[in-house]
């Protein structure tokens, strides 16, 4: 049996946690863990940083917001999932540090390799898709609740099957999942396809916003906090606003940049030309060769505009 495998097998007391500001891939791959880990007889929790965002709070709330009163459990194991590096991890970094054994499952390829045993392939679509190539190893009877979690999280990663990430195998995965006779359409109608009508204003005001530099192959937009606040929202209420840029045509580079009282929250999209992952780690970010993130603290959007054009003009320069 594979050695994470077996550590799972031997552990009792287990914690999961996922990258920060849980994303469909992050949220879903830990529930179907936590699922797989309670079916199993363990005791297992699952720590979430914060809220999770409006879009996948609907699926069913079996975890814990963390906090420092968590932080000094010790748990037999705990899985870290989806998370390139341990500033991922937020505050839950003390749980793995008190951990007995730590396992590190990933498909950034810019992680770091942080746990005591890592599982990390640059080249599969989304943690969901490893998760399941997992439970196939352990023969996980996969469970309708366990087909929703894994569909959503692989669904989320892939833009429903349409980027590059995706191969005949994440194909014939969902396939299966699809076969446990999960109602499909009604996941994605919720994850993709739902907008509160609030989003839909904010969204039509940042589109009015667009701006578009090195002759239309960078598209970005901004939102400063205030203009979620006149729709009453957060910046968790809104999904992927760089998708907006990203469908722009001539677009090579989308980027997207949020204030929220802390920081400023980039996001980066390629088209297939560069790779953004190199643009975010200007920044201390990171992620993958398509789609990448950081943040910059200290400054305003228009001057963290500046700085993510000057870092884009050095990569496009660099390379034309
Ligand atoms: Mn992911």
């Amino acid at each position: 049996m594979d050695k994470i495998a077996k550590i799972i097998e031997e552990s009792d007391n287990i914690a999961v946690i996922a990258h920060i500001d849980e994303d469909c891939d992050a949220l879903c791959s830990s529930l179907a863990m936590l699922e797989m880990l309670k079916n199993k007889g363990k005791n297992a929790v699952y720590f979430v940083s914060g809220p999770v965002e409006h879009k996948i709070s609907f699926f069913e709330k079996n975890y814990v917001i963390f906090d420092e009163s968590y932080s000094d459990n010790v748990y037999d194991l705990v899985i870290c999932l989806d998370s390139a590096d341990e500033l991922r991890l937020g505050k839950r970094i003390a749980l793995v540090k008190n951990a007995k054994k730590t396992i590190n499952i990933d498909h950034h390829y810019t992680n770091t390799m942080y746990a005591d045993e890592n599982r990390v392939n640059g080249d599969i679509s989304s943690t969901g898709e490893m998760i399941y190539d997992l439970f196939a190893e352990m023969n996980v009877e996969i469970t309708q609740k366990i087909a929703e979690y894994l569909y959503s999280a692989i669904m989320g990663d892939t833009g429903c099957l349409k980027y590059n990430c995706v191969t005949p195998k994440t194909v014939m995965i969902i396939s299966k999942l699809m076969k446990t006779g999960i109602d499909h359409a009604k996941l994605c109608r919720k994850l993709f396809d739902t907008e509160t009508i609030n989003a839909v204003k904010l969204k039509a005001d940042i589109m009015k916003n667009i701006k578009s530099c090195f002759g239309g192959r960078v598209s970005m937009v901004s939102v400063d906090q205030d203009e979620f606040e006149k729709y009453g929202m957060s910046e968790k209420d809104i999904g992927d606003i760089v998708n907006i840029p990203r469908c722009i045509e001539g677009t090579e580079i989308a980027v997207s940049l949020r204030k929220t009282p802390e920081k400023i929250k980039i996001s980066f999209r390629s088209n297939g030309r560069y790779n953004v992952s190199e643009i975010a780690k200007k920044f201390g970010g990171g992620g993958h060769v398509m789609a990448a993130g950081a943040s910059i603290t200290g400054c305003e959007l228009d001057e963290a505009e500046k700085k993510v054009t000057e870092a884009i003009g050095e990569v496009i320069n660099g390379r034309i």
